[in-house]
């Protein structure tokens, strides 16, 4: 995948360590230019696709009709109370979704006339100048936050509940927000839900979720470049990697190369399972020291701009299969590959993971003994992919040209401590399927040719 032409000579490794870090085969070279961060945007800051958010809500609008919409933000975390292993802030999928706005305790209101004429509305808290000595600074109600997010109408969150009385005069009609676990514990739709309230409160997320099945083109940039990443990321391990390392120094190797390319997270704990850990599906202790002889299943996904990505590969950790090792990867990979190859519009991901499973019972010969590998397929093929590893939609709709899933199946062997997981992430195109993760490579034969290049980590 990656040309080696810009590396330093292996004996200048060391003397140039820094250059060989800022240049090697991972490199930002490989990715598209990142956006340029804008200042008066919280979070990471990119800039809000404000064409693509406008067409989200007036799909929702469209599928809702009158009445008015309320979705809350996500809130910052308290380092007290919670445990925080990276930011104190993930902005709510939902919201996100219908904004690309990373601000905190904000409110998007969208009003549907009886007409279907809409109007949405942001809140937003007032700016805290002694709070921001903390938190750094916020965005505040004002003609910022109208232009960065395209909402004309932008008020302070202390009138919503005055503003959103007066809106659903003006709007009759049910009140839509998020029912789930997360928001029954939002006050004001804990409010809301009261029986003595009268209010016609309905849930706005089976709409969101069906729409958040079909990735848009601003979806799908952020999603191929958390998987470019990740692919980078696999690459790296696959070249670093000897016997004797710790699973966590693997962990290290990608999570540094999350993070040198821009990533804001891991879109899940990684999962690296050397050896018998390499047959638990979400391993994610990585304390073993791995020997020779051992399988590595690199199980990991970037999240970058609210979409993570979800890649695994598995690797021979001295550099090449055994002949057995071989014959099971050669197994998950030919079924793996009839599943993208029967990907389409129209297909649904039971069908695919048949698809799969009648390829491996055909090419088990005996490799598993008398009766086919398939008892040792212990999981699912498939799942959605976009703002979560494990994305909101309903399994039984057949794909549609948009749709992200990921293609993985495995075989598990305890009693040999020989694990196997291949996976990917595959787009849905009007007449078949591309795999996103190609970066990543994944044939024998490119896996152990990767490996035999000097390591990027010494
Ligand atoms: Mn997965």
């Amino acid at each position: 995948m990656t040309d080696n032409a810009k590396r330093p000579m292996r004996s200048l490794v060391f003397l140039m360590a820094g250059l060989a870090w800022a240049t090697g085969p991972a490199g930002a070279q490989d990715l598209s230019p990142a956006p340029v961060p804008v200042p008066a945007l919280p979070g990471a800051g990119r800039p809000i696709e404000k064409g693509a958010t406008r067409a989200r809500r007036e799909a929702l609008v469209e599928r809702l009709g009158p009445g008015v919409i309320a979705i809350p933000a996500a809130s910052t975390r308290s380092l007290e109370r919670d445990v925080l292993q990276d930011n104190d802030f993930r902005q709510n999928d939902y919201f996100f979704y219908l904004t690309g706005l990373e601000a905190a305790d904000a409110w998007l209101v969208i009003t549907v006339a009886p007409s279907g004429a809409a109007q949405p509305h942001l809140f937003l808290p007032h700016r805290n100048p002694a709070q921001e000595t903390w938190t750094g600074k916020r965005i505040g109600p004002g003609p910022d936050a109208q232009r960065l997010t395209g909402i004309p109408n932008v008020h302070p969150l202390d009138s919503l509940d005055r503003i959103l009385a007066g809106l659903r005069r003006t709007n009759p009609g049910p009140l839509y927000t998020l029912l789930y676990y997360d928001t029954a514990t939002n006050p004001r739709i804990g409010r809301w839900l009261e029986a003595d309230a009268g209010i016609d409160i309905r849930n706005a997320i089976p709409v969101l979720d069906s729409a958040r099945v079909i990735k848009d083109e601003a979806e799908l940039v952020r999603l191929r470049r958390a998987i470019d990443i990740t692919a980078a990321g696999q690459r790296a391990a696959m070249r670093s990697v000897h016997p004797g390392m710790f699973e966590y120094e693997i962990e290290a190797i990608v999570e540094y190369t999350f993070r040198r390319l821009g990533a804001d997270r891991v879109g899940f704990p990684s999962i690296i399972g050397s050896g018998p850990n390499s047959t638990t599906l979400h391993y994610d202790t990585n304390r073993r020291r791995t020997e020779p002889g051992d399988l590595v299943v690199m199980d990991i996904g970037a999240e970058y701009g609210q979409y993570s990505a979800d890649v695994t590969r598995t690797i021979p950790i001295d550099g090449h299969y055994t002949d057995r090792q071989r014959a099971i990867y050669e197994l998950v990979l030919g079924a793996q590959q009839a599943a993208i190859d029967a990907t389409r519009p129209g297909i649904t991901v039971g069908e695919l993971n048949r698809v799969a499973r009648r390829y491996i019972d055909e090419h088990s010969g005996t490799l598993c003994g008398e009766r086919s590998c398939n008892r040792y397929f212990i999981h699912g093929l498939s799942h959605w992919l976009g703002m979560r590893v494990h994305d909101v939609g309903d399994y039984s709709m057949p794909l549609a040209p948009g749709a992200v899933i990921t293609i993985e199946p495995g075989i598990y062997l305890p009693d040999e401590a020989l694990g196997v997981r291949i996976e990917d992430d595959v787009l849905v195109t009007p007449t078949g399927a591309v795999v996103l993760s190609a970066g990543a490579p994944r044939t024998v034969a490119e896996i152990e040719a990767l490996m035999q290049k000097e390591p990027i980590v010494p």
